[in-house]
């Protein structure tokens, strides 16, 4: 039975599944929903996920959204061992606390710097919010001092979450240069993460695309 991911490229939370999914070598069935198009809207994928959003997964009788919950999903059924999730519980702690920092704070305020002139017709761009970015920003820095991936030694699926996130905010605009230890984790992850070029890249560019749209003078 297929997996359906319904999914649109340019969206950070779509990228970290993919990534997942790369990682696992698992196959997604990749349906593409048009956001801008609406097709989120209509009733056949309402029926599937009332609260519209993408990604949803589909797999046999599970309907699942919420990007992180479907990253752990998948390595707790799909994963060959628990690396990419460990089940030591104060590991799975610190990878949990990254997956929650990064929805409520880390790309919490990146929505909330840009999305009101992306999507919204906010006119400029607001710097304290930049500010508070950039504080969201430093407290990753400090996460990332001193090992190689997000929660440690080895990758997890924090470092999917965090760099579909990171990637995004690089070619927004948003200078991640004095952030140092995150600039040279996101080079790790570009080089490092299997599948990297397939599941994150091209929606980034997508997104560069948009951005040069949107945000330029802003
Ligand atoms: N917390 C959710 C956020 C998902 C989300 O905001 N998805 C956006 C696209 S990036 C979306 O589907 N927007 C359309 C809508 O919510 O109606 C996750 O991580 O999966």
């Amino acid at each position: 039975m297929p997996i359906d991911l319904y999914y649109m490229p340019m969206s950070a939370p779509c990228r970290s599944v993919m990534l997942t999914a790369k990682a696992l070598g698992v196959e997604l069935n990749l349906k593409m929903l048009n956001l801008p198009a609406g097709e989120h809207l209509k009733p056949e994928f309402v029926a599937i996920n009332p609260q519209h959003c993408i990604p949803t997964l589909v797999d046999g009788n599970l309907k699942l959204w919420e990007s992180r919950a479907i990253c752990t999903y998948l390595v707790n059924k799909y994963g060959k061992d628990d690396s990419l999730y460990p089940s030591d519980p104060q590991t799975r702690a610190l990878v949990d606390r990254l997956l929650y920092f990064d929805m409520g704070t880390l790309y919490h305020r990146f929505g909330e710097y840009v999305y009101p002139v992306m999507f919204f017709g906010q006119e400029k761009l607001e710097p304290a919010k930049l500010e508070k970015l950039h504080e969201a920003l430093g407290w990753l820095d400090g996460i990332l001092a001193g090992h190689d991936w997000a929660a440690g030694k080895s990758i997890t699926v924090a470092d999917f979450v965090l760099v579909a996130s990171v990637s995004s905010f690089e070619v927004c605009g948003i200078d991640l240069s004095k952030h140092r230890n995150v600039t040279t984790w996101l080079a790790r992850c570009k080089a490092g993460l299997r599948g990297y070029n397939e599941a994150n890249a091209p929606g980034v560019k997508d997104l560069a695309r948009m951005t040069e749209v949107k945000l330029a003078g802003k």
